[in-house]
């Protein structure tokens, strides 16, 4: 789950009475931190902290400090992202999350590949949260549901625990705003602990409940191969919705004053809650429940009020990431819940027969609960969000589309206005005046203000210094600053010496196949198998370049883990040949995180995004290289088509299959009519042939071919796509011999990045699906 996972927008004024939520007075009391807040720097300071707070030691506290990971990837770096922003714009909004004890793991790189080890980062503890002992609620699990004399139902039974709040305080850049981050943590009472079979020396059984809330919020995404697995991650799901839905309703409670009415039917015009991705989605039926059984409100009426108040992020099309929950597990755990899912099914399905007959076909794919298999039914997450939500959203143009067109168009049909797009962002403020300080400063120099911060269009004036001689020449000064920067994390984490004149191209990001890494990878094979077939003045031709590629991979993702594990072993080969090594590095960059990308990515000259088209969301890393004059070789895929627009074509490099394309392209390929180019063929052979060592790459090489036992007959057309991109890569070499053309190229992507501001995003989604206004502090 990741850092945020339902973000609640509050729409009633931040109240004046001292209120223990009130924004305000947390905005007086801590005034910094660091990891969950972009603008670490003095200047974020009042005067009265100044005394204490130097850059220096500040700087030194942030090297120290560890991330909080509570987030895998793009999902949770963009709540993060968005909590910045929706403070800096006077959002009265909250995030909500879990408190994880060991939050994503640390990756170490070994002799057999990547190796997981959990990560303390709360060891010498946290200095940015605040334990609220006083924001306690219950959350229930398993029991049953009992049936009351006047007909109403309740849940009853089984276990219940505590939900802890501990709240990190977001402030908002150059605002007296302050907005919360509440994680919740799991606990067990003292009545739960058995003191007589403590005292009898069972000593595990006396403390079984408090073992059991200690498993809940232990570590992020816990592996679900088994029951157990899955069964601790619905707890996840549940646990986090239920505590966080209380919350909500305690506070609509508690601000009764500030109501018309004070009825139930006001609280959709005081609360929006955003689902981001499936994982929230039983705060679908909690809030019926707690609507209906608590509240005494009507099915009517509690529907009305869940449907107004809630709303759907999609993060993602890939099949096998649609959560699709059992049926059984779901029933045994939560038992009203799953009655009420069974009641928005056949409501929902009842619907479609009633007012949208020419859809009745379709009624099998839409509907919520899926038994066609009698032995494992199961809840579709995602459709129980489209059926019960106002409005859905996809996170850039092209995926949005292709929910409207493909994965959700037979609801479209239903709800014509559902369905939006809100394109994702990223805070300026931890992605460019953070983390290079070096270009902020040309940046503030040369359009004359510093307000780009919080108003990134700003950008475009350095269009018109775009062949400046000047600029160009601070601009180089400024990349080479933050390229030997990245040199000297590369060598402190992984001992390779790399060249700051060389071209730093890198691809950070979790590794998966649909990202092709191995698209990445199988390149910088073939591009030294041509080095070492050239001659000494042929090679004095070449552009030196330093390939760089970070990123974990599921612990239990095997495809990935072997990506992990070829990359280093290319890395150790051609790093320690003498005869290529001045013109081509390949390093892995150890343990991916924002601190690490906080460095990369300022000193990125050539940044890769290129996952098979249709397949990546929208990417959000691909905003932080551009915004940081880095140009990206990629496909039209998410968020690179808008980048490309706005930065210009000639600013870009493209290649690769359309989205459009690509199902096409995979029957072509079942038909045998694929032709692989010889390229291609040339750098498979040489990974087989055992250049790179005797680890077994087979089952990998195996999965790009057409029919074999481990192949999906390259199901993400990294060979349809391998002679694209090295074209697009020879491109790349000749346009970086041009000094000017590609500083032109680096201020361009800079000046094209505005669009990309979180702030756009948040201010999309306050006024287009919220509809909440800013609230500032006076
Ligand atoms: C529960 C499990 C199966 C699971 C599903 C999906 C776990 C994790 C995910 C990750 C998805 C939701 C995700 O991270 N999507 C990413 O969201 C980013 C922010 O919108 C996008 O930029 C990125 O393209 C997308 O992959």
């Amino acid at each position: 789950m990741p850092g945020s996972n339902c973000a609640a927008a509050d729409k009633v004024k931040p109240a004046a009475s001292p209120a223990a939520d009130k924004p305000a007075e947390i905005a007086g009391n801590i005034s910094y931190h660091a990891q969950y807040s972009p603008h670490f720097s003095p200047l974020a300071f009042g005067p009265e902290e100044a005394f204490y707070a130097t850059a220096e030691s500040v700087r030194d506290h942030l090297i120290e400090e560890k991330d909080a990971a509570l987030g895998n990837g793009g999902l949770g770096r963009l709540a993060s992202c968005f909590l910045d922003s929706m403070a800096t714009l006077n959002l009265p909004a909250w995030g909500y999350g879990l408190r994880y004890r060991y939050g994503l793991f640390k990756q170490r790189i070994t002799k057999e590949g990547q190796e997981e080890i959990a990560e303390d980062w709360l060891d010498k503890f946290s200095p940015w949260e605040i334990p609220r002992h006083d924001v306690v609620f219950p959350v229930r699990f398993f029991g049953h549901v009992e049936i009351l004399p006047d007909g109403s139902r309740k849940w009853v039974g089984g276990e219940v625990l505590k939900a802890l709040a501990y709240d990190v305080p977001i402030p908002g850049y150059k605002t007296k705003n302050a907005i919360s981050l509440r994680l919740w943590e799991a606990k067990a009472t003292a009545e739960d602990f058995n003191l007589f079979q403590f005292n009898d020396g069972q000593y595990e059984s006396s403390a079984q409940l408090h073992a059991r809330a200690e498993q809940i919020c232990a570590v992020l995404y816990p592996g679900d191969a088994t029951e157990e697995g899955k069964l601790l991650r619905l707890k996840q799901q549940f646990f986090l919705c239920s505590a966080s839905l209380q919350d909500m309703i305690a506070r609509f409670k508690e601000r009764k004053a500030d109501r018309v009415s004070g009825k139930w039917s006001e609280f959709p015009s005081k609360v929006a809650v955003q689902l981001n991705d499936t994982h929230p989605t039983l705060a679908i039926p909690e809030l019926m429940r707690l609507l209906m059984d608590e509240e005494g409100l009507g099915w009517d009426e509690a529907w009305d009020i869940t449907y107004r108040t809630v709303s759907y992020t999609n993060h993602t099309v890939l099949p096998e990431a649609l959560e699709k929950w059992s049926q059984i597990v779901m029933r045994k755990l939560l038992p009203r819940h799953m009655e009420i899912i069974e009641e928005i099914d056949k409501r929902f399905r009842e619907m479609v027969i009633s007012k949208h007959k020419e859809m009745e076909g379709k009624i099998d794919s839409m509907k919520v609960l899926d038994g066609s298999n009698p032995q494992k039914p199961v809840v579709r997450m995602a459709n129980l969000c489209v059926v019960s939500s106002h409005t859905v959203n996809g996170v850039a143009e092209l995926h949005s589309n292709i929910l409207k067109q493909e994965l959700f168009a037979d609801y479209v049909s239903i709800w014509p206005n559902k369905f939006q797009n809100k394109t994702n962002g990223i805070t300026p403020r931890r992605w460019l005046k953070f983390c290079n300080p070096e270009l902020s400063e040309i940046i503030t120099k040369w359009i004359k203000t510093d307000q780009w911060t919080s108003d990134l269009d700003l950008l475009t004036g350095l269009r018109k210094f775009a062949d400046d001689e000047k600029l160009h020449a601070e601009w180089a000064a400024a990349k080479l600053a933050c390229k030997k920067r990245l040199a000297k994390h590369v060598l402190d984490a992984t001992g390779v010496t790399i060249d700051p004149t060389s071209l730093f191209d890198i691809q950070i990001k979790r590794i998966h196949e649909y990202k092709r890494q191995l698209l990445n990878i199988l390149g910088a094979v073939y591009r030294y198998k041509k080095l070492k077939e050239m001659s000494a003045e042929e090679k004095q031709k070449v552009t030196p370049r330093t390939v760089m590629i970070g990123g974990k991979a599921f612990a239990t993702y095997t495809n990935a883990k072997r990506i992990v594990k070829l990359v280093n072993d290319v890395g150790a080969v051609v790093n320690n040949d003498p005869e290529v090594n001045k013109y081509l590095k390949v390093v892995f960059i150890p343990n991916y995180n924002v601190s690490v990308a906080e460095v990369l990515i300022p000193g990125s000259e050539l940044s890769q995004h290129i996952s098979t088209a249709g397949m990546e969301a929208s990417g959000t890393s691909n905003m932080k290289f551009s915004l940081n004059g880095c140009v990206i070789i990629g496909t039209l895929d998410g968020a690179n088509v808008e980048i490309r627009e706005e930065v210009g074509e000639d600013n870009f490099f493209l290649f690769g299959a359309k989205a459009d394309q690509v199902a096409g392209l995979r029957k072509d390929r079942e038909n045998g009519l694929f032709k692989p180019d010889p390229r291609f063929e040339e750098a498979k052979q040489l990974i087989r042939s055992g250049a790179f060592g005797s680890y077994n790459y087979e089952p990998l090489l195996d999965s790009l071919e057409g029919n074999s036992g481990f192949g999906r007959g390259d199901y993400f057309l990294v060979g349809y796509d391998f002679p694209g991109y090295i074209d697009a890569q020879d491109r790349v070499d000749a346009a970086y011999k041009d000094k000017k053309k590609w500083i032109k190229m680096s201020i361009l992507n800079t000046a094209g990045s505005g669009k990309f501001s979180s702030d756009r995003t948040i201010a999309q989604y306050a006024k287009e699906i919220w509809d909440i206004k800013p609230s500032p502090v006076a």
